[in-house]
């Protein structure tokens, strides 16, 4: 059997302060440790600092390195239902995707794809809160109060049993991402929790496995703490609604939704993702 195809994801919005040597390290940790195709994809959309152009420059004489932009205000979510579709196109096998600040070692990153390629699971899913996770530098304390209030919500609402829907840090196989695309439309960083309950609801088996984590400096959300609980909170209450025989009831109420989103600046979940992307993309049988 051929050595799967790896397709990596990195969200990225006005992230040039970070990125760069981020791409550099998972690049060269692919290389030397992944057995088959890999492609990173960075999704940009709507950046207003020089983020695409440190993705050109990491990229320049890496054909393992692309991008997408998206002109668009789509999110992260959004930046990653469009990044799958990439991937899939693609013909990737394994398809995950790491946050831009590198909080996640690659080697953390990889051995996740290692496990799902072997099939311990359909999806496997980083944690920050299991009893073998390894954190260097820990979440300031709101942030983890705040991520374990999340938690208890999540759990309250969608009956997951997961720890840590947020960690950045997942990978799936491809089938069980084809399944579940349609079902994908939270734009926010609650995209995640839209991910692994449709996950769940197609009947894929998700996995929690402990990583490495670094909590690094320039948190956007740390920034602006109070409005991103108040968008995350919307949207995951949104999505139980959306899946309950009330929501049909709810349409009407759409305007008001988008208005809320708006209000918030906050991407609006999506009918249908994106349109419009520049592409830079390599030869493809490129590799690592
Ligand atoms: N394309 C795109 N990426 C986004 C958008 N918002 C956030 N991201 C990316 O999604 C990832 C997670 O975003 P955040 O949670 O805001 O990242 P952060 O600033 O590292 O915050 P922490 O949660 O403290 O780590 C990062 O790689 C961001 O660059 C967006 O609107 N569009
Ligand atoms: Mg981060």
């Amino acid at each position: 059997m051929p050595a799967p195809r790896l397709a990596l994801l990195i969200p990225a919005y006005n992230e040039e302060a970070r990125i760069g040597p981020v791409l550099v390290r998972y690049a060269d940790a692919c290389r030397a440790s992944w057995p088959g195709p890999v492609r990173i994809t960075v999704v940009l959309n709507g950046c207003h600092d020089d983020t695409l152009e440190v993705v050109r420059q990491a990229a320049v004489g890496r054909t393992d390195i692309e991008w997408l932009d998206f002109p668009a205000p789509i999110g992260k979510g959004g930046a990653l239902i469009e990044g799958f579709r990439h991937a899939l196109d693609q013909g990737a096998d394994i398809i995950g995707f790491v946050d831009a600040d590198g909080a996640t070692p690659p080697e953390s990153f990889l051995k996740l794809a290692e496990r799902c390629a072997a099939g311990e699971a359909d999806c496997l899913i980083g944690s920050r809160w299991l009893p073998d996770s390894v954190l260097h530098q820990r979440q300031p304390r709101l942030r983890r109060w705040l991520s374990r209030g999340f938690h208890a919500l999540v759990e309250l609402l969608f009956w997951m049993g997961i720890k840590d829907t947020q960690c950045p840090a997942k990978v799936a196989q491809r089938a069980a991402l084809e399944r579940v695309l349609p079902a994908l439309h939270i734009a926010d960083l609650a995209f995640d929790v839209n991910l692994l309950y449709a996950l769940r609801r197609a009947g894929a088996s998700v996995r929690e496995v402990p990583v490495e984590w670094t909590d690094q400096a320039g948190s956007k959300v740390s920034a602006s703490l109070g409005r991103s609980c108040l968008v995350m909170f919307l949207s995951v209450v949104r999505l139980r609604l959306v899946h309950s025989p009330l929501y049909r009831w709810l349409r009407p109420l759409r305007p008001i939704e988008t208005w809320l989103y708006l209000s918030l600046r906050a991407p609006p979940p999506l009918p249908r993702a994106g349109g419009g992307a520049r592409t830079r993309t390599p030869p493809a049988d490129s590799r690592c």
